[in-house]
């Protein structure tokens, strides 16, 4: 299927020798200054335990398929490297996530926060964590096969970087997170597609008002989704959505305050 929308970037790809459709959140901005995540085309040995790493480590730019996975968290492994840092941020400013030639163009696209308990995210079991959806973006025009979705409007398209901004809430409570990055990609039928990334955050607020999500927004990974829901269990090339041009974002609401 996706062969058939998009020969010129297919071709693209076939001409820098990039086989395989996936791709994954190469690094981090925030007011122009770059964080640099892992690159699972990289040796491990010259990026684990580097002090500039900010990023979880994954170790592969295949999908997760399952929602009952380990690794629906971070990725796999989703271990923190070894004295990693964490990207500095106010409540209130724009985290751009940058993707390496991200291909697929159909499914949502979701951003989560968890408060490391400690203080400390390199000690934080993230599947044992509560996690709340700050961000989220679906369908946003047409039908579900050839409508426009986020994650195909948020690409360029050419082979160059793609960024996806998001603004850390103002009124959160200052303090160490984890940072979750989510592509559901659903362009397969029901053999759904996850690609999730964590970082670590150190967000500063001015003064200590800060407050943390209400009950009903925490989730777990794996937890927050069932295999059974029909926005992640989908063959959008059924008959039956056709003429489809909603879509509901699977996950629970979002934390927008
Ligand atoms: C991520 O940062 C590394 C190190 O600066 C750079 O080599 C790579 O091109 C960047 N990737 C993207 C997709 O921007
Ligand atoms: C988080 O940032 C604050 C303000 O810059 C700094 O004082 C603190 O040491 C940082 N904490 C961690 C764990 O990096
Ligand atoms: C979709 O709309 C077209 C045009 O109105 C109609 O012919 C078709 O029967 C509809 N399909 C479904 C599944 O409702
Ligand atoms: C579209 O909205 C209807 C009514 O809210 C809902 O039942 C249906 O599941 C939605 N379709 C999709 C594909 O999410
Ligand atoms: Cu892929």
């Amino acid at each position: 299927m996706a062969a058939a929308i998009l020969p010129p970037l297919l071709a693209l790809l076939a001409v820098l020798g990039m086989a395989a459709a996936h791709g994954g959140l190469a690094n981090y901005t925030v007011d122009g200054t770059w964080y640099r995540g892992f690159d699972p085309s990289e040796q491990s040995t010259e990026q684990i335990g580097q002090p500039w790493m900010v990023q979880r480590v994954w170790s592969t730019i295949d999908p997760v398929f399952s929602v009952s996975s380990p690794f629906l968290a971070c990725n796999t492994p989703g271990t923190p490297s070894p004295g990693m840092s964490s990207i500095p941020i106010r409540v209130g400013d724009i985290l751009t996530a940058i993707y390496w030639y991200w291909l697929h163009p159909v499914g949502p696209m979701s951003v989560w926060l968890a408060p490391c308990p400690t203080g400390s995210c390199a000690d934080v079991d993230v599947n044992q964590i509560g996690w709340f959806k700050i961000w989220e973006a679906g369908l946003l025009e047409g039908n579900l096969v050839e409508g426009t979705w986020y994650q195909k409007q948020f690409q360029k398209w050419d082979g160059e970087p793609d960024e996806w901004p998001v603004v850390i809430p103002r009124i959160l409570k200052p303090g160490m997170y984890l940072v979750r990055h989510e592509i559901l990609s659903i362009h397969v039928e029901e053999k759904p597609q996850f690609y999730p990334e964590c970082a670590h955050l150190n967000i500063t607020k001015e003064d200590d008002n800060g407050v943390l999500p209400p009950d009903g927004f925490w989730k777990r990974f794996p937890g927050a989704y069932e295999e059974d829901d029909p926005s992640i269990k989908i063959n959008i090339y059924a008959e039956k959505y056709q003429n489809t041009t909603n879509y509901t974002i699977p996950g629970g609401p979002i934390w927008d305050q």
